[in-house]
């Protein structure tokens, strides 16, 4: 890539789901955008990270013409089950919602969108190193970057920082109209991916004394686990054996029974937070996916918050570059923000209502989540609540 373009309608910062789906939407409606990413295709396509695909992600990746994989290869869940004193509780999405959810791994979505992009020819360019964004408050908006030692500027119409957690798109957010939400949770999730059977035909979330975990897949013959680990715990400080003995003891016997175990080929840990940084605007910058909030996994929803607000995005500039109309541009982050609070919301609650919290000396907090749990499992309004958030609210 020696001659690198100085000019797009949409500079996007950041190739993963956010980045790479915006692109490919707005080439739909005829939009150009080029992308800039900071690593390697490779490193992209190697991260293990998200599962489920909620319905209404589902529709958007099938309408963009990027699911038939999804379909052929995914599993179409019609529900999932929650375990808590050793009961299991199956919460039936087709019939408290009439949706389902897919469960097809982050990674494989990531490589069907990045072979859309090529097919579409959309140029990603990766390697782009030292990505600072200039006038994101005018009518030209800049980014530099340097790639393979040389400096490169690109002139845009607008400017969609898509650069994740670790991004710095939303530092051209001013501080004086920034403001940012935070939760931290005192436990991490130790994940391990192993090639074995699934223990169950669809996901369990578990709270036992001990802490949370989680039976999720990837295929029949690839399984993905979680054990709530503490704060401070490290890959190191769960061995496989180890791992099991956590995952045995917090399912109910009827399923720890037939769980399958094998050597990990993936181990990782993930610290749990919920954060969100707003207005998700500032001039012609706009941020979408986890460069502007962050959910714990437990609800699901980070992946699908990415679709969502890329969604909103895409309708706005497709809407700009047709007819010149700004109210799709002005709208979209409180439009986002909505959607985003209620995964937020839901994703707490989920991880409030499953986790045991260390250290909590106020029985009150302990009881009240049993209660939370007494309650779910005894009343179809709450699973309804629960089956309607879990497969997506409207977008
Ligand atoms: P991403 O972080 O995926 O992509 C941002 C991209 O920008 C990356 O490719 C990065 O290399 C690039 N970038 C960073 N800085 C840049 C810069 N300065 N310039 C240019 N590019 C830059 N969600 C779930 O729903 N379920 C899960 O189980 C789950 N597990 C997760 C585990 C981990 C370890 C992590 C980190 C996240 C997990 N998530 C999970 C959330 C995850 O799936 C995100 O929600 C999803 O990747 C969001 O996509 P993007 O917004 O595109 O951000
Ligand atoms: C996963 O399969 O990785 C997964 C599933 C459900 C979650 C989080 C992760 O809530």
């Amino acid at each position: 890539m020696n001659d690198l373009p100085e000019k797009t309608k949409v500079g996007i910062v950041g190739g993963g789901p956010a980045g790479s789906l915006l692109a490919y939407l707005l080439h739909l409606e005829g939009i150009e955008s080029i992308i800039l990413e900071l690593r390697t295709r490779e490193h992209v396509l190697s991260r293990v990270r998200a599962g489920v695909i909620e319905y209404g992600s589902g529709e958007v990746l099938r309408e963009a013409g990027l699911g038939d994989r999804m379909r052929r290869e995914g599993f179409v869940h019609d529900g999932v089950n929650l375990a808590f004193a050793d009961t299991l509780l199956h919460i039936d999405f087709k019939r408290l919602t009439g949706k389902h959810v897919i469960i097809y791994g982050q990674t494989e979505l990531q490589k069907d969108l990045y072979d859309a992009i090529d097919g579409a020819g959309i140029i990603l360019i990766d390697e782009a190193d030292d990505i600072d964004l200039h006038d994101v408050d005018t009518g030209s908006p800049r980014i530099t970057y340097i790639r393979h030692g040389v400096e490169h500027e690109l002139i845009c119409d607008f400017i969609a920082g898509c650069d994740g957690v670790h991004g710095t798109a939303r530092d051209h957010v001013p501080a004086s109209i920034q403001e940012t939400f935070e939760r931290l949770y005192p436990f991490v999730w130790v994940g391990l991916l192993t090639p074995t059977p699934p223990v169950n035909d669809e996901l369990i979330y578990a709270n036992h004394p001990d802490g949370f975990a989680l039976c999720s897949m990837r295929n029949e013959n690839l399984s993905r686990y979680y054990v709530q680990g503490m704060a401070e715990d490290t890959p190191d400080d769960w061995p496989d054996d180890r791992f099991w003995e956590a995952l045995e003891t917090r399912l109910p016997e009827q399923v720890a029974s037939r769980l399958i175990t094998a050597a990990s080929i993936e181990k990782l840990v993930t610290p749990l937070r919920s954060w969100v940084s707003e207005p998700l605007r500032h001039g012609r910058l706009f941020l979408a996916g986890d460069a502007a909030h962050i959910v714990p996994p437990t609800g699901a929803k980070g992946l699908n918050l990415a679709i969502s607000d890329v969604v909103y995005l895409a309708r706005a500039f497709a809407s700009y570059f047709t007819t010149g109309s700004e109210t799709g541009l002005d709208e979209y982050s409180d439009r986002a923000l909505a959607r985003v609070w209620k995964a937020v919301r839901f994703s707490w609650w989920m991880t409030s209502t499953m986790h045991r919290f260390p250290g909590v000396s106020n029985d009150f907090d302990r009881r009240l989540q049993q209660t939370e749990l007494e309650y779910l499992f005894s009343s179809e309004a709450a699973q309804k609540s629960m089956a309607e958030n879990y497969v997506g609210l409207p977008l």
